[in-house]
């Protein structure tokens, strides 16, 4: 490691790497630009990463269970062309991340960003996939903030050392290959003897976990499941099969999904999944 740190970082053309174009050190608006508003109560501005993939599969979860209220307009929101930086995006997210939710909530809106946090918000409004006994939700709540505090150390640390870097650097990935593996582990020991994350009730620390570390199990994430070995983590595999059987994880996981064989880029109603292989990639 030759690099020496200057007494005061400055930002370089490129030091970004792969996402060089939208990272830069600042906050905040960088050009005005309405979003588009659909009829539905939810509107949803958004991209299929795994973030993106945990809320679209908590509403269409909410409404297989006939909750009409959770009906969603899901836009497109295209990272790499920076529209998490335009006026309206950033007046919902100041964070200008993917997700971000609006609910119309009868003509007194409400800002929703952090996946974690829509997730929490769903639940609670609509009584659904959060059990109210206090063991239970302790429980769901654990795994949930386990999740939103794990997943960057994946995604940031490894994913990004790993497949994005512009040269591959022995310490970062080995450091992090270290934490995922250990993160695996411990998922999977805790799904040794159960069927759900907290148990027999499949919850949003299922819709949570499942789009990062489920994916990842199943080699579609950065191409990285023999680097990983991830055919050692038993109870994970048995449990993304499982999950991979919903049918509202199966839609959830095309909506706003703009690259590959089989995409969605937006979604107004569950007209719009008609004629398209949902099992694609599994
Ligand atoms: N902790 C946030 C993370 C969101 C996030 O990192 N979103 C990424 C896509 S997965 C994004 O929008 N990146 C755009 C950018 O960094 O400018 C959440 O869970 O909602």
């Amino acid at each position: 490691m030759t690099y020496q740190p200057p007494k005061v970082w400055k930002m370089k053309e490129g030091n970004g790497g792969k996402f060089a174009g939208i990272n830069q050190p600042t906050a905040g608006a960088r050009e005005k630009k309405e979003l588009p508003q659909g009829d539905h109560p939810f509107q949803l501005y958004s991209l299929a990463t795994p973030n993106g993939v945990k809320v679209t599969i908590m509403l269409e979860e909410l409404l297989a269970l006939g909750i009409k209220e959770a009906e969603y307009d899901a836009f497109l929101i295209n990272i790499t062309e920076g529209d998490q930086f335009g006026s309206d995006f950033v007046d919902i997210n100041p964070n200008s991340k993917i997700p971000a939710l609006l609910d119309k909530n009868k003509g007194n809106p409400v800002k929703l960003f952090e996946s974690g946090s829509i997730l929490l918000y769903l639940a609670e409004k609509f009584k659904a996939f959060l059990p109210q006994d206090l063991h239970k939700k302790a429980e769901t709540m654990n795994w949930l903030f386990w999740q939103m505090g794990s997943a960057p150390y994946l995604g940031g640390g490894f994913g990004h050392f790993y497949a994005y870097a512009p040269e591959k650097m022995e310490y970062p990935i080995d450091r992090f290959a270290m934490e995922t593996k250990r993160q695996l582990d411990v998922l999977d020991k805790n799904l040794l003897d159960r069927e759900y994350i907290i148990g027999d009730d499949y919850t949003i620390a299922d819709m949570a976990i499942f789009p990062w570390y489920g994916a990842l199990v199943k080699g579609k994430l950065y191409d990285a499941a023999e680097f990983l070995s991830v055919h050692e983590y038993k109870n994970i595999q048995r449990w993304a099969d499982n999950i991979l059987k919903r049918e509202a994880v199966l839609k959830g996981r095309l909506v706003n999904r703009s690259w590959g064989e089989v995409q969605l880029e937006e979604r107004h109603s569950n007209n719009d999944f008609k004629g398209l292989d949902l099992s694609f990639d599994s």
